[in-house]
């Protein structure tokens, strides 16, 4: 956790970055490198909304983990040093009990499914459901569907999880999911994971397949276990402090942009699926299918008991479940 010292420098440093002629552009991070869908997406509403406002309006993306990990760039854009965030939901889920619910396990039965849910009512109830913690949630943008990866062995059965050292994101939800199969959680930032895999801190993780890849942990993780536990989306936020210094039409404009960006990021993002995939397994990695993934989906019961507390959170399970269709 950052302290509010390195808050204050982390801000004082961005307002310095951004000085110059006009209206300081908005700051964006993002833990991915600049040729990632998440970072294009983002880009693409940063041009609508600069195109919109004839350039009145900007912003600038600090790829690639720049300004820190997603928990310390949620605290700094909650304070409002920080403007916009690209995270995924799942450091918001201490923050938010509304995000929980896309990032539990086996929620949903397939990517159109979690497409149809977030871009439908139960999407825009957990993105209005960040204002009251200083957030505005403009999108989501895809993120697949995560499995495990190790450098032991194929994953066939929660058995071949047991005892080893997998990191998760800072979440409690994915510390008791990844404990209910058997595992030893270990929450770290993405930043820590290459090298914990290199130095045997960790024995694997969990992700799609581009973050996979792009992080190159498949280097040092070779079997890739297609377990897809969870589809929770990634999600783009503005600081409520900064959004309510914009006029009632730029918050427009942002808000048209940043829907306008989604199928631009899902073009990219399903492009990006196919290519990493094709990238790893010609580097020789060893890609599994799991037959029964009823053995992990099972062991989940607990977890969602736990988690799933409120009404608020249940209705939104049921709704998203209506949407499901045929699986
Ligand atoms: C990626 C996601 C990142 C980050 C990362 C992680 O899929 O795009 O925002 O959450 O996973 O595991 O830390």
């Amino acid at each position: 956790m950052i302290n509010r010292r390195h808050l204050i420098a982390s801000g004082a440093a961005l307002a310095v970055a951004g000085c110059g002629r006009g209206e300081r552009p908005l700051h964006s991070a993002d833990a991915h490198l600049a040729d990632y869908p998440t970072v294009q997406g983002v880009q693409a509403m940063a041009d609508m909304v600069a195109e919109r406002t004839s350039g009145r309006l900007s912003v600038k993306i600090f790829a690639g983990g720049q300004l820190g990990s997603e928990r310390d760039t949620l605290e700094l854009t909650v304070f409002g040093a920080l403007d916009l965030n690209r995270v995924n939901l799942a450091p918001l889920n201490s923050i938010s009990p509304e995000t929980v619910i896309p990032s539990l396990p086996f929620l949903f039965n397939s990517i159109g499914h979690m497409r149809t849910a977030l871009d439908g009512a139960p999407g825009q109830q957990i993105l209005d459901a960040l204002a009251p913690h200083g957030l505005i949630g403009l999108c989501f943008y895809d993120s697949g569907a995560r499995s495990f990866y190790n450098t032991r062995g194929p994953i066939l059965e929660p058995a071949d999880l047991q005892g080893m050292k997998i990191r998760v994101q800072n979440s409690d939800l994915y510390v008791a999911m990844v404990e209910a199969l058997g595992a030893n959680p270990t929450p770290m930032s993405l930043g820590e994971v290459y090298q914990g895999l290199v130095q045997g801190v960790i024995d694997g993780a969990e992700n799609n397949w581009p973050s996979y890849e792009s992080t190159r942990h498949f280097e040092a993780a070779r079997y890739y276990s297609l377990t897809r536990h969870v589809m929770a989306p990634e999600i783009l936020v503005m600081s409520r402090h900064r959004w309510e210094r914009l006029s009632e039409a730029d918050r427009e404009i942002f808000r048209e942009a940043a829907r306008a960006s989604v199928p631009v990021m899902r073009g990219l993002w399903d492009a990006r699926v196919a290519s990493s995939r094709e990238r790893v397994l010609a580097a020789g990695v060893e890609a599994n299918e799991v037959a029964d993934i009823a053995a992990f989906s099972d062991r989940m019961e607990s977890v969602w008991d736990r988690f799933v507390r409120t009404d608020v959170q249940r209705r939104l399970v049921e709704d998203i479940r209506n949407m499901g269709g045929e699986a």
